[in-house]
């Protein structure tokens, strides 16, 4: 209240207020609580166990509660059911009480507006982006291999991925040397992720990357890495 403004009611009408803003403030801060808490145990992961994408959040989410739904997006019945949550029909998926969310990218930043995720340097972003690239350039190999078409350098859209791989590599390799992905921070959740699914998929082999090596190795004791494992 602005105490400079002539209070026509006096005393008592000051006394009122304070009480007012008081139980106002107290109202406030019960109805806050209780929307986070609320909020909080709505919430609903939709993903899969393989998923990269799926893992990095669920790993960003180790000390939430949420409900994990798994869906086979590559079902027909299933991802034709899915379209009514996320037109894109990809995985992650975050509902948080009434809000849908879609996009790792998008969920994380979601995490820090209302879950008190830490936000992303611009280093870290970039970190993300390149472990990004390096996802989306083995899905699509792996979507040539699955669709049996001729993944190698006669094709355009093979040949892009192939020549982006070893320089992005190279690149995470030379991060990790500088100390990049030693915290436990969302680009070494993002990267071990891929890591892991890459070599569950077959598709890449990181013997000629030991700084990505032992950056994921320093991590390996947490158990939570474990627990979400693709399978
Ligand atoms: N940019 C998206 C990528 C998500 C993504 O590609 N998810 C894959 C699973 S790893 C998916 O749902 N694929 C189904 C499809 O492409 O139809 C994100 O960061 O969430």
């Amino acid at each position: 209240m602005n105490t400079n403004t002539v209070d026509p009611y006096g005393v008592y009408g000051k006394r009122w207020s304070l009480t007012f803003n008081q139980a106002l403030g107290s109202t406030l801060i019960v109805g806050l609580a209780q929307a986070q808490k609320a909020s909080v145990n709505n919430m609903k992961l939709y993903g899969s166990t393989s998923s990269p994408y799926v893992r990095r959040i669920r790993l960003a989410m180790e000390a939430m509660e949420y409900e994990f739904e798994q869906v086979a997006i590559h079902d027909a019945a299933e991802r034709e059911a899915f379209t009514r949550i996320s037109p894109l029909r990809k995985l992650p998926v975050l509902e948080d009480g009434n809000t849908v969310v879609f996009d790792s990218h998008v969920i994380y930043q979601h995490l820090v507006e209302y879950h008190r995720l830490d936000p992303l340097s611009v280093h870290e972003a970039q970190l993300v982006t390149a472990v990004d690239a390096l996802a989306d350039s083995l899905i699509i190999l792996f979507l040539g291999e699955k669709s049996e078409l001729p993944v190698d350098e006669s094709r355009a859209l093979f040949r892009l991925q192939l020549g982006r791989i070893p320089p992005v590599l190279d690149w995470l390799e030379q991060q990790a040397k500088e100390g990049a992905f030693s915290p436990w921070s969302y680009p070494t959740m993002a990267l071990i992720s891929i890591m892991d699914w890459a070599e569950f998929r077959n598709l890449q082999s990181f013997e000629r990357y030991p700084e990505l090596l032992a950056a994921r190795a320093s991590h390996q004791h947490r158990e939570i890495l474990a627990q979400t494992a693709p399978a």
